[in-house]
């Protein structure tokens, strides 16, 4: 990875008659906000660029300008495709083949894991968020000018990916580019709302849902919660109804892991697990067939709700003495 890499990118945008964008599955705020935001810049001068999507606009992120720029349907054959934010070629979903067919495969990313080819990929990983890098892109090396509602879609990258400016990936540099986003007087504190604050009837139920099922054992170093099959069915959840539920046991003092359950179908579960200080929770979900980081991890598990707690329970034990 070198900056020249980035000026290559910009040089072939720059020149582009036709752009296919392409951020990553379940999509987020930085993959579609920083796609908006280029897509914007982009079709100010006379590029058509499209940003390709598999799914709906997740509700929190529907206030986002330029979504009048999303293709559902592509066309048949784009002259660049750019990969944005995503590190895992197979995160492409049906769109591979429109990635693959372009005349031009454009890459930029921040994941320290991504393994995406391309003819030209950026990936820096200092970078908080894509959005950073497409900010520095489009101020530096394309001289196209922030508008309003390309800083909003980059604000929204930046703080989803911060945490809202909270974590350890927060840089000066975040805040600098924050700070000149701010100057064109983006609506940010509805962002943050938006992102962070607002919240669906069906997540509302399923949070009272969570915390019912809350249990604790080890003198409240694991948290255990856990949502049922009839839970997610009867409010018709959706993937981003249930983000984050497994904080709500992360959260709570003196705990150390959190386990939260989800059953995804009858009898099938879905586990994520989160520490706070010293347990490696990717080691605990790899001896059920997961994997993850070291304070964030996940597996699938099939059977009894409460065999699959026992048998956790158990591992986590060991990993909280210090036995594993
Ligand atoms: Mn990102």
């Amino acid at each position: 990875m070198s900056e020249q890499d980035l000026k290559n990118i910009a040089n072939v945008l720059s020149m582009a008659q036709s752009v296919a964008i392409m951020p990553h599955l379940n999509v987020d705020g930085d993959a579609l906000g920083t796609s908006l935001a280029l897509a914007l810049a982009l079709n100010s001068c006379h590029c058509q660029a499209d940003v390709l999507l598999e799914e709906e606009v997740p509700a929190m992120l529907d206030f986002l300008p330029g979504q009048e720029l999303i293709k559902k349907a592509p066309k048949d054959r784009y002259q660049v495709a750019l990969n944005i934010d995503n590190g895992d070629i197979t995160r492409l979903g049906g769109r591979l083949e429109v990635y693959n067919n372009a005349e031009v495969r454009l890459s930029i990313d921040h994941h320290a894991t991504n393994k995406v080819e391309a003819d030209i990929s950026f990936v820096d990983t200092k970078a908080a968020a894509t959005g950073e890098i497409v900010y520095r892109m489009l101020t530096q090396y394309m001289g196209l000018p922030v508008t309003q509602d390309i800083a909003l879609c980059l604000y929204t990258a930046i703080i989803t990916d911060t945490g809202g400016f909270r974590f350890s990936n927060t840089t000066p540099v975040t805040m600098e580019i924050a700070g000149e986003l701010m100057k064109t007087g983006i609506d940010f504190t509805n962002a943050n709302k938006m992102v962070f604050d607002r919240i669906s009837y069906a997540k509302l139920f399923l949070m009272k849902q969570t915390m019912n099922s809350l249990m604790l054992f080890f003198n409240g170093k694991l948290a255990v919660s856990y949502l049922r099959w009839s839970d997610l069915a009867s409010f018709n959840a959706k993937l981003e109804d249930t983000e984050g539920l497994v904080n709500i046991g992360r959260n709570l003092e003196g705990v150390e892991v959190s386990l939260f359950l989800k059953e995804e179908k009858p009898g099938s579960f879905k586990g994520s697990l989160r520490s706070n200080q010293y347990v490696d929770v990717a080691k605990v979900a790899e001896r059920f067939g997961g994997g993850g980081h070291m304070r964030a991890a996940g597996f699938t598990a099939e059977g009894d709700l409460e065999d699959i707690v026992r048998a956790l329970a158990d591992a986590i034990r060991a990993s909280l003495a210090g036995e594993a």
